[in-house]
């Protein structure tokens, strides 16, 4: 089946740069959802089809705790499959047409796995861990794999706080010992705001929410006996995005796939995914289909 482009309304775009997220309900038809979640049980199980392993990964069935959310990111080079999604134009094009960018390249993509009794993720800006990218600013498409209810740790974002005036630092996100909301309070309270509210995400899978990248978001507890919430996130940059300088800003993974003496991003690992123009990466059409073209 083929996807129909989404044709976002200028009220939806004004909503997002309002709010800081938009939800957009039947994004994805199931299939290429069922189609995606089924390759990701296989990578936990170090079964990377490309035999690359992954930029970052939480949670090992078997060595972890049973109850550990499992993340990973960098994974469409781990797997072609779920590259088709990860390298979509459609999903670049519409984080770009929220940002409002001409253009945009993957920066990664990550998937985030709760089974019940899952701990919390601490909220945090998803702009901190690309500092060392010049412009700090994502936008991040985050999709439901499974139906979201209200125990199953639905994502929790808070409405506008991308317009906070607040600082933060990359830090552990997984299972924190302090409130989960602990960094949100601080930062609030250093924007001037109080009591911030929260708003959480319980939405059918396919539907999807797309993040600005200095929002506050996270997720809490998965309280339910018997439900396991999946998710997986598409987090793209401006097309023109480079590195800054060695030093300049704290890189976490990302840094390291800066050249010495170069601040330009390598199409291999930041590839281009759409553009007004027209431009894509060319190795993309060789490796791998786009789900949302040839779904
Ligand atoms: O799904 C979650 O619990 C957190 C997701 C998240 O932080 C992200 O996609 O940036």
């Amino acid at each position: 089946m083929t996807h129909v482009p989404v044709q976002l309304s200028d009220e939806q775009i004004h909503q997002f740069r309002e709010d800081g997220f938009l939800i957009l309900e039947k994004f994805l038809d199931l299939a290429v959802v069922d189609r995606i979640d089924a390759r990701l049980d296989p990578l936990f199980a170090t079964q990377f089809e490309t035999g690359v392993y992954p930029d970052e990964w939480h949670g090992r069935p078997g060595l972890s705790q049973p109850t550990a959310t499992r993340q990973m990111c960098g994974m469409w080079r781990c797997d072609r499959t779920v590259a088709s999604l990860s390298l979509s134009a459609e999903v670049a094009r519409l984080n770009a047409t929220l940002a409002g960018w001409s253009g945009a390249r993957l920066a990664t993509d990550s998937c985030w796995i709760k089974p019940p009794g899952a701990p919390e993720v601490s909220f945090h800006r998803n702009n901190t861990a690309f500092a060392c990218i010049n412009p700090t600013s994502v936008v991040t498409c985050w999709i439901a794999l499974s139906d979201g209810t209200p125990s199953a740790a639905p994502l929790e974002v808070v409405p506008g706080s991308h317009q906070w005036r607040c600082s933060d630092q990359f830090r552990f996100l997984h299972a924190p010992k302090e409130d989960y909301r602990q960094l949100l309070w601080t930062a609030a309270e250093e924007a001037g705001i109080d009591q911030p509210e929260s708003l959480a995400i319980a939405i059918p899978a396919g539907s999807c929410v797309f993040l600005d990248g200095n929002l506050w978001h996270g997720s809490g507890r998965n309280i339910t006996p018997d439900q396991t919430r999946r998710s997986f996130a598409i987090t793209t940059l401006p097309a023109e995005a480079q590195f800054d300088p060695a030093g300049t800003g704290p890189g976490y993974i990302f840094s390291r796939y800066r050249r010495i003496g170069q601040t330009e991003m390598d199409e291999s690992f930041f590839p281009i995914l759409w553009t007004q123009a027209g431009d894509r990466t060319s190795m993309l059409a060789e490796y791998c289909n786009d789900a949302l073209v040839n779904a």
